[in-house]
């Protein structure tokens, strides 16, 4: 059966964007979906996934290519990462965060970070994390406290990161702590390396989604790294840090589009195969019209993802505020969508074996994670009245 809503439906794309969707839909096909709900179970990482994923390019999707990286724009980034949630949206976000951090060095690092980070971060065989959020600074995150102070030719690194997905299976960690001022201009962004004396991880978090993927604490316990691992300049960390992260919220906005579109596939078939009162309950009109209306609204947010992610290719001025919208607009969308298909399956939607109410779960995240919605709100509302 198709549908006239999937990550191909948009009329703009290439020839080159329908084949970059159907490679990674394959990917997702053969590759997450038949596992997805076994992983959740089992809070499994599947890291060797993960690399055969590398190996079509999906380690450094926006990367350059003189870098390593496939040299991708955002608009075909969400394609991908629209593609792969349709298998699993916690290891599809989990790509899209290890592609923030790689963009992230590859834009901000100097030739010797690139060429110590990117080739294996670009293979997956060194997974990225970052590291943002505290204990102490979610939302407010430019009242972090983690501290680096310089000494020397090194910087000490002491404080605590919270929900750092990925921690203690990444390699590299991008840490933003402060050297300076109170407030986003005291901050700067350092790699460190899981080597790192006096790194540590707390255990991993059990959660209600995202299963398929560790969320651990990462304690930095005077950790001493070179000057040489700060990103950019020192105080320019929060902007790093923001600028990482509204390419980040169009990639977990795209999760959401691709969890819910395969919980809409998921739907259809049902339907057409259940049969009440006499005939398949796809034939009756209430539940076409559910149907229609969850194919529009991700329509809908597709498109809004799409021009968000057009906005920030071409460095529009309103990008980061068009990138608040899209992740609003499409994760709660998502979410609505994946709530109805649950409805839509009856009893068997709330059994985890129709790998429906998983669904259900990891987008609810994606409302919380990279800034929740009601920070996306004040983007929006900041940029509307320019305050
Ligand atoms: P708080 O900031 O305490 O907010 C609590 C509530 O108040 C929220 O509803 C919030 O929207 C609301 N609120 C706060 N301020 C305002 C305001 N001004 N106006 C209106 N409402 C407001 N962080 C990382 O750095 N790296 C990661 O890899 C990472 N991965 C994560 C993975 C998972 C599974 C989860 C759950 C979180 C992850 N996070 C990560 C952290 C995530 O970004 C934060 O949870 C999020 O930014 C919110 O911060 P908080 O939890 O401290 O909530
Ligand atoms: N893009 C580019 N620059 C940005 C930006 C963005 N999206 N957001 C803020 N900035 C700049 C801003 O322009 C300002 O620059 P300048 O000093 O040159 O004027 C600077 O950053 C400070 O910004 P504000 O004055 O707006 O800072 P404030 O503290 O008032 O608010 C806020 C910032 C709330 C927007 C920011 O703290 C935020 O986005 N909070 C949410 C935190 C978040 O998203 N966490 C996600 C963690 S990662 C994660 O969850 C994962 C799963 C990986």
């Amino acid at each position: 059966m198709t549908t006239t809503t999937a990550p191909t439906a948009g009329t703009l794309l290439s020839e080159d964007q329908l084949a970059i969707a159907e490679t990674t839909l394959d990917f997702a096909r053969e590759h997450l979906a038949p596992h997805a709900v076994a992983w959740d179970q089992d809070k499994h990482f599947p890291v060797d996934v993960l690399r055969k994923g590398a190996d079509l390019g999906l380690g450094g999707v926006y990367v350059r290519e003189e870098s390593g990286g496939s040299g991708l724009t955002r608009a075909d980034g969400v394609l991908i990462f629209e593609s792969l949630a349709t298998g699993c949206p916690s290891v599809a976000g989990y790509f899209s965060i290890h592609n923030m951090v790689a963009w992230m060095i590859d834009h901000y690092g100097d030739d010797a970070q690139r060429a110590r980070w990117l080739p294996a971060l670009c293979a997956m065989d060194a997974l990225g994390s970052y590291c943002l959020t505290e204990p102490g600074a979610g939302s407010d995150a430019a009242a972090l406290r983690s501290r680096a102070v310089r000494d020397g030719d090194d910087y000490v690194l002491t404080g605590v990161k919270q929900f750092i997905s990925g921690a203690g299976a990444s390699q590299v960690y991008i840490v933003m702590a402060r050297t300076g001022e109170a407030g986003p201009r005291g901050i700067s962004a350092f790699v460190v390396e899981r080597d790192d004396p006096g790194l540590s991880f707390g255990p991993d978090e059990r959660k209600m989604g995202w299963n398929a993927q560790p969320t651990r604490q990462v304690i930095l316990d005077g950790v001493r790294i070179p000057a040489g691992r700060r990103l950019g300049a020192e105080g320019d960390g929060f902007r790093i840090a923001m600028n990482g992260l509204n390419g980040g919220r169009l990639g977990i906005a795209a999760c959401s589009l691709g969890g819910a579109q395969s919980a809409l596939h998921r739907s259809l078939a049902y339907l057409a195969d259940r049969e009440a009162f006499g005939a398949p309950l796809l034939d009756a009109q209430a539940l076409q019209f559910t149907l229609a209306d969850m194919a529009t609204e991700l329509a809908a947010a597709r498109a809004l993802v799409q021009q968000a992610a057009d906005a920030l290719d071409r460095g529009a001025p309103q990008a980061a505020q068009l990138c608040a919208m899209a992740k609003r607009f499409a994760t709660d969308t998502g979410y609505a969508v994946a709530d109805r298909a649950l409805q839509l399956h009856g009893g068997y939607g709330y059994l985890s074996e129709y790998g429906i109410e998983k669904i259900v779960r990891d987008l609810r995240v994606h409302r919380i994670l990279e800034g929740t919605n009601e920070i996306m709100r004040l983007i929006v509302a900041r940029g509307l009245t320019g305050s």
